[in-house]
Order: C-alpha cells, then sequence, then structure tokens
C-alpha cells in the first residue's frame, strides 16, 4: 500500500537560507526537501512536499489531503497564528496532521505563542531547526502504520 504524506509549507518559507539562520538555520526550502524525500524513502513514505504564500491555497491542499494522503504535516509560517480557516480546514479533514515549525515559537515573541492550528491537529512539533520535518515524518509514519 502506498502511504502518501502531504508536506505543506506556508509564506515566507520559500526564503529559507537567504536571511535569518540564527533562527531559521542554513538550509533553503529544497534541502529540507531533499531532506524529507530520504527520510520518506527511509520510512516507506511517498512525500509530495509543497510550499506556497497563499492562505486559500493551504486550505485546498489540505482538503486535497482527505483523499490523496494518509497523513499531513504542516509548516503553516506565520498563518499558524493568524488563521482560523487552517484551523477548521484541519478539522475538516480526516488524516492526521502534524502540525512543525523550525524554531521553538514559545522561546520568541509573544504574538507566536499562541498558534490556532495547533488546537486541531494531531501534535505540534517545534524548535529542533530542519530536523522538525523528519520529526514530524516519523511521527506520521508511526500514526499511519
Ligand atoms: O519556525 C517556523 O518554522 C515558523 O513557522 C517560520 C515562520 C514564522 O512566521 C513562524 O512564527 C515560525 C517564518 C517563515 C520563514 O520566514 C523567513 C523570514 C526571513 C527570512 C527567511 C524566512
Amino acid at each position: 500500500m502506498t502511504r502518501t504524506v502531504f508536506v505543506l509549507n506556508g509564506p515566507n518559507l520559500n526564503m529559507l537560507g537567504k536571511r535569518e539562520p540564527g533562527i531559521y538555520g542554513g538550509k533553503t526550502l529544497a534541502d529540507i526537501e531533499a531532506d524529507c524525500r530520504a527520510a520518506g524513502a527511509e520510512l516507506g513514505l511517498t512525500v509530495d512536499f509543497r510550499q506556497t504564500n497563499h492562505e486559500g491555497v493551504l486550505v485546498d491542499w489540505l482538503h486535497e489531503a482527505d483523499d490523496g494522503a494518509q497523513a499531513v504535516c504542516i509548516n503553516p509560517g506565520a498563518y499558524g497564528h493568524t488563521s482560523i480557516a487552517l484551523h477548521d480546514a484541519i478539522r475538516a479533514i480526516s488524516p492526521p496532521v502534524i502540525e512543525l515549525h523550525l524554531s521553538n515559537i514559545h522561546a520568541r515573541e509573544e504574538f507566536r505563542h499562541r498558534t490556532w492550528t495547533a488546537p486541531a491537529a494531531k501534535g505540534i512539533i517545534c524548535g529542533f531547526g530542519a530536523h522538525s520535518y523528519i520529526l514530524a515524518l516519523r511521527a506520521a509514519g508511526e500514526l499511519i502504520q
């Protein structure tokens, strides 16, 4: 059986590696995608890796995951702190959703402490840099065994 995991990325994550390496690390999103594909191959997961700067596109991809994926890992970027629409979209689908962040959002500005998406998600991983993606994929692999 093919086990497909959507790895969804929100706004500004296409800029990784260009600025703020002290917060987000030096890897580009393409580097992280390559890491996820390698980890997915080891875990027996097909990784469908995407990025958008548009909130509604993330909503559409979450809906697509309802039929098209067994689990979702999502770094919603700043939309995690603002978007009730993403909260609702996560609640509207069946596959487990794992929220992840590169940085430890609880050790940063207060406006990053709250995520509206986290209560709708199965769990949240943050603060491990690019390794947060691999931890989220491992969690996804275990959830859908
Ligand atoms: O730590 C994370 O993964 C975040 O989701 C990254 C978001 C931020 O708004 C969240 O609070 C935490 C930012 C995405 C990347 O933004 C950049 C900003 C400057 C340079 C490069 C990327």
